[in-house]
């Protein structure tokens, strides 16, 4: 007789983004620890906080109300040293706006930034958050195609931009958290 192993199976866990370049990421990366990602496309209200915790954490929230399924959400930013950390939490509407290379016009000799990822879960029960960064500095020039940051952001021990790199995701800000993410869920839910 043949018996069959059935395997427990996590349950659906969403990433509720409106940016399908973070969840492409995101899905690549949790595919390597057996996670199953899935997309809820959704445009979250962004709290204004200079705490990107505080405005992920409220983002997961709203994605719960919404898709009603365990659900990761990201909140991003860059912090650029001598803008004294700006446009951190307000990222995603510089970019909106002046873009990159409005950017680098505001950037003056001391090019040194970071990128910050927080990755918070929300399950209406559970509510955890990861946080890493990665440092690098601002390009001088835009360097390669890629979305949002990645052709003007270089990490160190790097000489090229996030978007020249073929092994991003290997090291990214989102590739940190996720793993963080990654051995939290699957020692709590396997
Ligand atoms: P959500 O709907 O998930 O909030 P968003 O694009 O508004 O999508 P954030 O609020 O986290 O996301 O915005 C941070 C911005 O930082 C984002 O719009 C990008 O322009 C940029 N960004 C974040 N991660 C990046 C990465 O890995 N590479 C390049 N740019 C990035």
């Amino acid at each position: 007789m043949k018996v069959e192993v059935v395997m427990p199976q996590l349950s659906d866990l969403f990433f509720a983004s409106s940016n399908i370049n973070k969840y492409k990421e995101a899905k690549k990366i949790l595919d390597e620890f057996g996670i199953n990602l899935k997309f809820f496309k959704c445009d979250l209200l962004e709290i204004q906080s200079n705490s990107l915790k505080e405005i992920a954490k409220n983002k997961a929230e709203q994605a719960f109300q919404q898709c009603k399924k365990p659900v990761l959400v990201e909140d991003d930013g860059i912090f650029i040293d001598s803008l004294k950390g700006f446009p951190g939490p307000y990222s995603s509407y510089v970019f909106k706006t002046i873009g990159n290379k409005g950017i680098l016009k505001l950037v003056n000799q001391n090019r040194r930034a970071k990128f910050v990822s927080i990755i918070s879960f929300y399950d209406k029960k559970i509510h955890e958050s990861f946080e890493s960064k990665v440092n690098g500095i601002i390009s001088k020039t835009v360097n390669g195609i890629g979305w949002g940051y990645d052709p003007i952001f270089i990490p160190s021990k790097s000489k090229r931009t996030f978007a020249q790199l073929k092994n991003k995701n290997e090291i990214s800000h989102r590739y940190k958290s996720l793993k963080k993410f990654s051995s939290w869920y699957l020692r709590k839910f396997e």
